[in-house]
């Protein structure tokens, strides 16, 4: 990897040139199948929470379809103790850091163990996997990330915030105001850009004249890496380098990881309006889980019954995890009332009361 001051580095592991021997790269068999395990686990529970939502039993979902390579790279060069702020679109970041399907099954179906209690829009977060729950509103996680780094400096602890955001978040002030301040005050904070091309239906063209997002670093007197984030190796061998130099006290790390949203926007939306199926096969070309399998084979990593194997088994996983969500009750109503105020005020104490009032009025209309 170079490390320019005033350049951003491209990296392509698996580009035109031969790919290199997992040994050249310093990884061995078992982190290479730990990598395409989670992709494929990502992906297979991926398709699995849009087929609930099309039966309607989740009511929006953002897919990662396309993404898993950024996600599942990155979050695996992470530490445990080091504390991520993503988006609603993570699903990888939430797998590679460990939290178990059963839980994010729960979280989109809002079952009875829904460990958010049916708050929010489906987004996970937790304090076991040291993950703050994402945010609706685009890129306010990054100046929470860059003053939770600052805890981490004034403190003397080695750890890491790191913060996902989309090319979209980077118009916002926030992302702006995060990273002027962490220039400045340099805490060890890493910023992951998943550049997917589109916020919405605006493409990346339209949301900056600049040429890259990670060339926005330079600015700020920083270091940014664009990287090829349909590689899942690239992405790791990038995090793991940046990572371990912001934690032993190196300046803030912008890391762009340019990929595509094969999926739409959510649940609410329709790619078609905006984007050519013809881009979209471009894009299909580089599906990051199909290159993955292709470079695994060829190494001798695995070979194609070993990969049949692993799908079945993934699939077999996931879906009798859905089973059992499916079966669990559904969240008490009164819920939605918790975990918001230690003390209910007032106010909210007479929302309960209109709320069981009417809860009993439609139980009558229905019996
Ligand atoms: C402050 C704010 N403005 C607008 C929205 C509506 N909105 C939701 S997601 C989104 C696009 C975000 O795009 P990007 O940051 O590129 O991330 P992506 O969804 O592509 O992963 C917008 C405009 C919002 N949630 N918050």
């Amino acid at each position: 990897m170079e490390r320019t001051r005033g350049w951003c580095a491209f990296i392509t592991v698996l580009g035109k040139r031969r790919p290199p021997d997992p040994e050249e790269l310093g990884l061995d068999r078992e982190i290479l199948l730990r990598m395409y395990r989670l992709m494929v686990l990502t992906r297979v529970l991926d398709r699995y929470i849009l087929r609930l939502q099309r039966m309607g039993r989740v009511a929006l979902y953002a897919e990662t379809m396309g993404e898993e390579a950024a996600m599942v790279g990155s979050a695996l060069a992470l530490q445990p103790e080091d504390v991520v702020f993503p988006t609603y679109r993570e699903l990888g970041v939430y797998i590679a850091r460990g939290v178990p399907v059963s839980e994010l099954l729960d979280r989109n179906l809002y079952t009875v163990d829904d460990p958010l209690k049916g708050h929010e829009f489906a987004v996970f977060g937790d304090r076991r996997f040291n993950i703050v729950p994402a945010p609706t509103p685009v890129s306010t996680q990054i100046p929470l990330a860059v003053g939770y780094a600052l805890a981490f400096k004034i403190r003397g602890e080695k750890r890491l915030a790191v913060t996902y955001f989309g090319d979209g978040a980077t118009s916002k002030g926030d992302f702006h105001e995060g990273i002027n301040f962490a220039s400045v005050y340099k805490p060890p904070v890493v910023f992951i850009c998943l550049n997917n091309q589109y916020a919405i239906s605006t493409p990346v063209s339209r949301q900056t004249g600049a040429a890259t997002i990670a060339q926005k670093a330079i600015a700020y007197g920083l270091n940014g890496f664009r990287v090829d984030g349909n590689d899942v190796i690239a992405m790791y061998l990038v995090s793991m380098s940046v990572f371990e130099k912001v934690r032993d006290g190196g300046d803030p790390v912008l890391i762009e990881a340019v990929t595509y949203r094969l999926g739409a926007h959510t649940t609410s939306d329709d790619p078609k309006r905006y984007r050519s199926e013809e881009e979209v096969q471009q894009w299909m070309k580089r599906d990051p889980v199909d290159r993955m399998r292709a470079y695994l084979i060829a190494k001798g990593v695995i070979d194609e019954e070993g990969d049949n194997a692993l799908w079945s088994e993934i699939e077999a996983l996931v879906s009798a995890e859905v089973e059992r969500a499916l079966a669990k009750p559904g969240l008490d109503p009164e819920v939605i009332f918790e975990d918001v105020y230690a003390e209910p005020t007032p106010q909210l104490r007479e929302q309960i009361d209109e709320f069981r009032q009417q809860l009993r009025a439609e139980k009558v209309m229905r019996e």
